[in-house]
């Protein structure tokens, strides 16, 4: 999920990248941790990590400040200085206030009716609201397409694989999430994942199976 935000920023930039898949098992423990990781990252021993040069860097939120510093075409926040404080929150907001729910419910999947389950799905349609209310005078999460949207989106992914779907309450934001699709950029991020997770016999909602 963070590894394919920073891809998804480093395409819509048009840089020049190598992406080293880590391995992993498939009991989901990321197992064995890539030297690279473990260097880059040591305490967290996390993906992604970005080398660039000597700069070596964790934290799909900090990559992203870099790649705009360092890639400033085209941009992926807004112009503006309250512009792009609101998206940095937003894109904050994405993975640490909506996407801690969903992880919650990857270890929830056996007992979806629990009381657990239906509160972080209850907060994952709260947070579907307010995006809906963000859109209705915008077509993008913060303005013009950002770094924030990237975010959301990926976030969407998993969390309608694991059961927090959008529904119809939420046009706009249903209707930000085919635009978010459609672009080449997350596509071609998208799109093997989803093949992938399909092989493997795991979940892969109908909106994003392989066209
Ligand atoms: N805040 C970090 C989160 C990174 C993260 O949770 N990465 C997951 C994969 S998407 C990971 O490496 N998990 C392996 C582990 O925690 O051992 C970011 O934005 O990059």
């Amino acid at each position: 999920m963070f590894g394919a935000k920073v891809q998804i920023a480093a395409l819509e930039k048009g840089i020049d990248f190598e992406l080293i898949m880590v391995p992993f098992t498939k009991g989901d423990a990321y197992e064995p941790k890539h030297p690279d990781v473990l260097r880059i990252n040591p305490v967290k021993q996390q993906v992604p990590v970005l080398i660039d040069g000597e700069v070596e860097l964790f934290d799909s939120t900090q990559i992203f400040e870099y790649l705009e510093d360092r890639y400033p075409t085209p941009a992926l926040w807004p112009e503006g200085i309250a512009e792009r404080a609101r998206a940095r929150q937003l894109e904050q907001k994405s993975d640490e206030v909506f996407f801690p729910n969903v992880i919650r419910l990857f270890g929830l999947q056996h007992d979806m009716q629990s009381a657990p389950a239906v509160a972080a799905c209850a907060a994952c349609a709260r947070y579907y609201d307010e995006m809906e209310g963000l859109l209705a005078t915008r077509d993008c999460l913060a303005g013009t397409y950002s770094f924030a949207d990237i975010a959301f989106y990926m976030a969407c992914i998993f969390a309608d694989r694991k059961g927090a779907r959008m529904t119809q309450a939420t046009p706009r934001l249903l209707a930000w999430r085919s635009r978010m699709g459609e672009r080449p950029a997350a596509r071609t991020v998208v799109e093997p994942m989803m093949r992938f997770l399909a092989s493997e016999g795991r979940d892969v909602a109908s909106f994003l199976m392989p066209r």
